[in-house]
């Protein structure tokens, strides 16, 4: 059976490129005989749809400053991430912040996923594989970074944009599960999200009633939209993961937003298309086994023997989309740089230093001394003493 057909129409370009990411979570868990199918299988549509049509970022430089960050707060589901990075054609970067050219995730690198010095190591690391923006897999951490993120675009505008230069407006999505929905400090950084006010967040919440044991109805019984009302959120819903359409609106919705952070919550079946693992915690954490992903595979028109298939067509999808548009934006944000660059040479130099991780030019220059003192001095107050000092070089 073919995957494949010369000329595919959108819809079924769409299809063929989510199941393409679909069966290489598959194939690379199963490969691994450890890991996750289960979610990347659901949450597939939802992350080709942001990828594809909505996320500001350019493949060839994943470091670019006003990249948008997507973040993936269900570390678990990694392979969802590595098959982006892959189809996507992320490029590598190194630990200079220099980029290499190479690839960040090849199909081998897929093939040897959870193995010792993987690029695909079974939660995502930040630094170690390029185009993962924060290492995530204990469950909440990831939305958490992503209000830590958001805040720091807002600040990065209020610090470098002028006039004319709007350098700074990127948005921070992050996809998470009930797993993140339960852990407290969900509930400490979306509060502080919605007090912030962060329209430039979007958390979308795989809602599909299925954890690590069993079924939510045993252990989370809250009701998630009103409990984000009451934080302050726009709070949408998709009621069918594989709507492509509706899914759309959403994330239109969560970019009209001017005031709220925005909760997509979407609805989803764990391992979809799976005869008979799906829906059950079966296919939460571990391999669907050859025999059901051959099945599956026959359920998504796939052809069933094959391993690790990516038809060309996806990559050329990809590149025609997520890349040509981020490649026009990264390249529009440069030129801006450098009119920036004549008009505001100091800013400039601190937003390029930030870039680099290095602090300006005597930073360090107003930092007081502390003569000893009998009486002593509070180490809080000192701490302030010294953070307003650096405070006044550093931007
Ligand atoms: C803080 C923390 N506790 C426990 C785990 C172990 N763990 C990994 S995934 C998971 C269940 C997550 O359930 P859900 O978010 O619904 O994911 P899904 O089953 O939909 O993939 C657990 C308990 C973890 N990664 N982090």
């Amino acid at each position: 059976m073919e995957a494949t057909t010369a000329l595919q129409p959108p819809a079924q370009l769409d299809s063929l490129s989510v199941n393409t990411i679909r069966t290489l979570a598959m194939d690379a868990v199963q490969a691994a005989n450890s890991g996750h199918p289960g979610t990347p299988m659901a949450m597939a549509p939802v992350a080709y749809t942001l990828w594809n049509d909505f996320l500001r970022f350019d493949p060839a430089d994943p470091i670019w400053p006003n990249r948008d960050r997507f973040v993936l707060s269900m570390g678990h589901a990694s392979t969802l991430l590595y098959s982006l990075l892959h189809l996507t054609g992320v490029k590598a970067v190194n630990a200079q912040y220099e980029r290499t050219g190479q690839p960040s995730v090849t199909l081998d690198d897929i093939k040897s996923f959870r193995q010792l010095d993987s690029r695909c190591p079974g939660h995502p690391e930040y630094r170690w594989t390029s185009g993962v923006e924060t290492t995530t897999g204990p469950l909440g951490q990831g939305i958490a970074t992503s209000v830590g993120m958001a805040i720091a675009s807002r600040w990065q505008a209020a610090s470098f944009n002028r006039p004319g230069f709007d350098m700074f407006d990127y948005r921070v999505y992050a996809l998470c599960g009930d797993g993140c929905m339960m852990e407290g400090i969900s509930h400490e950084a979306a509060s502080l999200a919605g007090h912030l006010k962060l329209s430039n967040l979007c958390w979308i919440y795989d809602n599909n009633k299925i954890t690590i044991e069993g079924n939510t109805s045993w252990a989370f019984t809250e009701d998630v939209a009103t409990r984000f009302i009451g934080y302050g959120w726009n709070v949408t819903r998709v009621g069918d993961a594989n709507d492509l359409e509706m899914l759309k609106r959403a994330f239109q919705v969560a970019q009209k937003e001017a005031d709220r952070p925005t909760l997509i919550i979407v609805d989803s079946h764990i391992a979809w298309g799976a005869p008979n693992k799906q829906d059950t915690h079966a296919a939460h954490g571990e391999p669907l086994g050859e025999e059901e992903i051959r099945l599956t595979k026959r359920n998504y028109g796939w052809p069933e023997d094959a391993k690790f298939l990516v038809p060309d067509e996806v990559r050329a999808n990809f590149q025609g989309s997520i890349g040509v548009r981020g490649k026009g934006l990264r390249d529009e944000w440069f030129k801006k740089l450098g009119e920036y660059t004549k008009a505001y040479p100091e800013l400039a130099d601190h937003l390029v230093r930030m870039q680099k991780r290095e602090l300006p030019d005597g930073w360090d220059k107003d930092i007081p001394k502390f003569d000893p003192d009998a009486k002593g001095l509070a180490g809080r107050d000192a701490s302030a003493k010294v953070l307003n000092a650096i405070a006044k070089n550093v931007p």
